[in-house]
């Protein structure tokens, strides 16, 4: 059964660009979000979000017909799901979207359908995915049984790098791991639509464990760094010297430094790890915990010196709210919960936070006095301490005018 109609489900930042570059090849593709306010921006041709090229994609699919967006799904040949999978409080898979997903597709389909799972997801989710989807239709089937029409499974994880997902979703390698074989080899059909990497069938359970490790490798070698950054500090050594010195060794390749790792995937998919093997998955559990202790560091770094400055009312500039360099993606940003930890702690100071990307004031700046948003210019001339951490390519020019001046660079920007 060839595919020309895929609902994508979640116009984020993985679904929104997998359903334009389908719909730049051909896919009559329905995007499909529960937000009225993406729907409406998309079927408009506009893009919600910060993303390299996706604008161009989106007007374009817009205005040919193959992209519209709806509130709820349609029947169409195939779906991805891309809906966030957050964790709780304690750190537990959170899949309540991957639920209400499936429950909402369930109701539009006739048989013959592949469902794929983009989400980041447990062990185990692309099958509790098409159990609830089986249980509010029992007249569908995973194999055939009793004459009843067959729905196909995959899991094919999103690997992207935000910042260049519109080049990554294509020259990448993908994963595609099936509940059946036919499921793969139908995902396959699909991905190979728009990927020009190579790709790789497996089953659904290890294309979700694949994801989790390849973003726990980052996290645990990011770890190391930011663990090195903490043992020069105290050495009394320039942690970015020794890295680079180090690095040229043939066989060393430590990453950078940072004031801890954000965004939605690497500061979250080890903990699934961790949940499904808690005994055994000790290192990936030590990383999440070394770098969500990063921030906490960088506070103190920054009360140290609004101590040292000696003044009643500092003013402290932070540079950068985003969780890296180059988007306006705030999620799990360390950034800003370090902006928001100082306004907290100080609260005689005066916090003047500079984020080129971002317009609308965070909502984690609620019930802060002392926090705001500024300009470059006025933090450079207002502050008398400067925190560096986000390395935007707007900031490289920092060097000269923060020469002289109290500064707590987590990026290295000034090394
Ligand atoms: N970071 C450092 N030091 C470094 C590299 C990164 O502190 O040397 C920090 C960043 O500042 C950021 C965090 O780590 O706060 C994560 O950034 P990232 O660029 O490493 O990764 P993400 O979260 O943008 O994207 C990752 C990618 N995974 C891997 O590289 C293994 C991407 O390919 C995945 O598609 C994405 O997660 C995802 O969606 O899972």
């Amino acid at each position: 059964m060839g595919i020309s109609t895929v609902g994508v489900v979640g116009l984020g930042y993985i679904g929104l660009p997998t359903a334009a570059i389908l719909a730049a090849n051909g896919v009559a593709v329905t995007g499909i979000d529960v937000n009225p306010e993406t729907v409406d921006a998309v079927n408009r041709g506009e893009v919600p979000f910060v993303e390299p090229d996706l604008a161009g994609y989106v007007a374009e699919g817009v205005s040919s017909g193959k992209l519209t967006a709806a509130l709820a799904p349609e029947a169409a040949d195939a779906y991805i799901v891309a809906v966030p999978t957050p964790f709780t409080g304690d750190h537990k898979p959170d899949l309540s979207y991957i639920r209400s997903a499936a429950e909402a597709l369930a109701p539009t389909l006739r048989g013959g359908e592949l469902i794929i799972l983009e989400s980041t997801s447990p062990p185990g989710t692309t099958r509790r995915m098409a159990d609830w989807i089986l249980a509010v239709r029992p007249d569908l089937s995973l194999d055939g049984v009793d004459g009843r029409p067959v729905v196909y499974f995959a899991h094919c994880p999103e690997r992207v790098l935000p910042g260049k997902i519109m080049v990554e979703l294509v020259t990448n390698d993908r994963i595609v791991g099936g509940l059946t074989p036919e499921g793969a080899q139908r995902a396959r059909d699909l991905y190979q639509v728009f990927c020009q990497g190579e790709i790789l069938l497996t089953d659904a359970a290890t294309a979700e464990t694949a994801k989790l490790v390849e973003n726990s490798f980052r996290d645990v070698n990011i770890a190391f760094a930011n663990e090195l950054s903490l043992v020069a500090d105290k050495l009394g050594i320039n942690v970015w010297e020794l890295i680079r010195l180090a690095n040229h060794h043939p066989r060393v390749n430590i990453l950078q430094p940072g004031p801890g790792v954000g965004g939605h995937c690497i500061a979250v998919d080890p903990w699934f790890i961790v949940d499904a093997a808690p005994e055994e998955a000790r290192l990936i559990r030590t990383a999440r915990e070394v770098n969500d202790a990063k921030p906490r560091w960088v506070l103190h770094k920054v009360v140290d010196a609004v101590a040292d400055l000696g003044v009643a009312n500092p003013v402290i500039a932070t540079y950068g709210l985003a969780f890296k360099p180059n988007i306006d993606d705030l999620r799990e940003s360390p950034a800003l919960e370090i902006t928001t930890e100082i306004a907290r702690t100080l609260p005689h100071a005066t916090v003047l936070a500079v984020e080129p990307h971002v317009e609308k004031v965070p909502a984690e700046f609620a019930g802060l006095a002392n926090v705001r948003l500024a300009g470059t210019e006025e933090a450079l001339e207002a502050a008398q301490v400067h925190v560096l951490l986000v390395d935007h390519a707007q900031f490289r020019a920092l060097a000269g005018p923060l020469a002289g001046k109290h500064v707590v660079d987590t990026r290295g920007m000034l090394r």
